[in-house]
């Protein structure tokens, strides 16, 4: 059992001062209280936050940033940048994506995010042939997580055509494809290996990618129970297009009326939506999982933020491509965004805050922990004594030395560290009750990186 102090820490209800904050030796939230003196508990410093869960992620992809940014064709969009990584993906094996993995997350720890959703596809080897144990490349990811001290949520993928109409898997797809029994194995497998920072739910890659009938095993297959499942959805224009032709509806629309669409849901991107789709999408509680970067950088269009939000919807965020890793610069592109296709400011404002930075701040942790399933993405204390098992201990303290922080108060700290915070302010970072960073250091990013060197100059040489 430690116990903790710090001067301020962000608590279900917002800031709150001189909070002691006890954790146990199962790296568990146990007592969490404000307004007290510190009396001989260890110091943490000025400004504690929960850790921010990044709700969506293709690890292999960060070896690709800055490798898809010369045209290619006149009109370069969406679908040339995915050609791009598709053959960047043929080359990635087991070893490539731990190495990979492990570097991304070392990288997202130290921007602060504490947990991390693997929207996982790249099941087997690059000519589609699974590998003896068809779970390897789920395995590597796991692996990458254990080492680095993330929490995972790993959403093994189904993914079985190349469009809405049935199309086979082209070539180079073929390695994403299973069959819904290999692919419900594959569920129950990985299942087992549940633990204090493992949590597996279920993805469906896309309506593209998934026929209607195979969606419906899935649901009903009675393995996903209280997990979460996630889908890719409306984030093209031609993708709209296409599920209007070929199913009758738009994509949010159709899923709405096909699917038990509730809070276990995470609607990655979202971004094509009418007034109608928003409103009935935000009334089901289920998460859009929102990737402002990525969606900035592959063009995909703007998510109709203030409406969302209107309705009561609930939002989180992802890095995605991971063209960036950083929960402050998502956060600020997503409002930054609206600003500018609205010219108005400070849109991102609620009934409880009218500070933009603790709104984003405060959504994207609920969102983020309600679509990474059983983590909680908030510093409390364990109400249910009875259970003796609080809420795991991720937290994170911001650099309270930095000159930027000089003179602010709680009441304008998010948003000087969203809107300002350039320089990485996440000094310290702790996940399940362990320091994974200190003073801006992850306990074993060396040894990481020159993995992750090694790797990618090998990369480079047969690409
Ligand atoms: C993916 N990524 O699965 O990695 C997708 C591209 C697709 C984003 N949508 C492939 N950002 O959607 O078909
Ligand atoms: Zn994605």
């Amino acid at each position: 059992m430690t116990m903790y102090f710090a001067d301020n820490a962000w608590l279900p209800q917002g800031w709150n001062e001189n909070v002691r904050i006890e954790i146990d030796a199962d790296g568990r939230f146990r007592d969490v209280r404000e307004d007290l003196r510190r009396d001989g508990a260890e110091y943490l410093g000025r400004y504690v936050l929960p850790g921010m869960p990044n709700l969506h992620s293709h690890a292999f992809q960060r070896a690709m940033a800055g490798l898809a940014e010369r045209q290619t064709h006149h009109e370069d969009s969406f679908w040339t940048w995915r050609e791009t990584m598709y053959a960047f993906a043929g080359s990635i094996g087991p070893d490539a994506l731990r190495a990979i993995a492990a570097q991304l997350y070392v990288e997202m720890l130290k921007a602060g995010y504490t947990q991390v959703c693997e929207f996982h596809y790249l099941h087997h080897r690059p000519d589609g042939k699974p590998y003896a144990d068809p779970a390897t490349m789920s395995l590597a990811l796991i692996e990458a997580a254990r080492e680095t001290g993330i929490g995972l949520t790993l959403l093994p993928t189904l993914y079985m055509t190349g469009g809405f109409d049935g199309r086979p898997l082209s070539e180079r797809q073929r390695r994403f494809g299973f069959d819904v029994d290999g692919y419900l194995r594959l569920l129950e497998q990985l299942r087992k290996m549940e633990d204090s920072t493992l949590c597996v739910g279920a993805a469906l890659h896309s309506l593209r990618a998934v026929p209607e009938s195979a969606m419906r095993t899935v649901l009903n297959s009675g393995l996903l129970d209280a997990a979460p499942i996630h889908i890719h959805i409306a984030e093209q224009i031609g993708e709209v297009q296409d599920c209007l032709t070929l199913r009758g509806a738009r994509p949010v629309e159709w899923l709405l009326h096909h699917a038990p669409i509730d809070p276990r849901w995470c609607l990655v991107h979202a971004t094509h939506m009418t007034q109608e789709e928003t409103r009935r999408l935000a009334e089901t509680g289920a998460v859009a999982g929102l990737c402002p970067t990525t969606e900035a950088n592959l063009g995909d269009g703007l998510f109709p933020l203030r409406a969302y939000l209107d309705a009561g919807g609930v939002i989180g965020i992802g890095s995605d491509s991971h063209i960036s890793v950083s929960p402050v610069e998502e956060l600020r592109w997503l409002e930054y965004g609206q600003r500018l296709a609205t010219r108005h400011r400070n849109i991102a404002v609620s009934d409880f805050s009218d500070s933009v930075g603790a709104t984003l701040w405060g959504d994207a942790l609920f969102g983020g922990a309600q679509a990474s399933g059983r983590v909680i993405g908030a510093i409390e204390g364990d109400d249910s004594a009875l259970t003796g098992a609080g809420p795991r201990a991720d937290l994170l303290l911001l650099d309270h030395d930095a000159p930027l922080l000089a003179a602010r108060d709680a009441g304008c700290l998010l948003d000087t560290f969203l809107f300002a915070g350039n320089a990485n302010l996440v000094r310290h970072v702790m996940v399940d009750g362990a320091w994974v960073v200190r003073d801006f250091q992850h306990r074993d990013e060396e040894r990481i990186a020159a993995r992750y060197r090694e790797t990618v100059m090998r990369l480079s040489d047969t690409v």
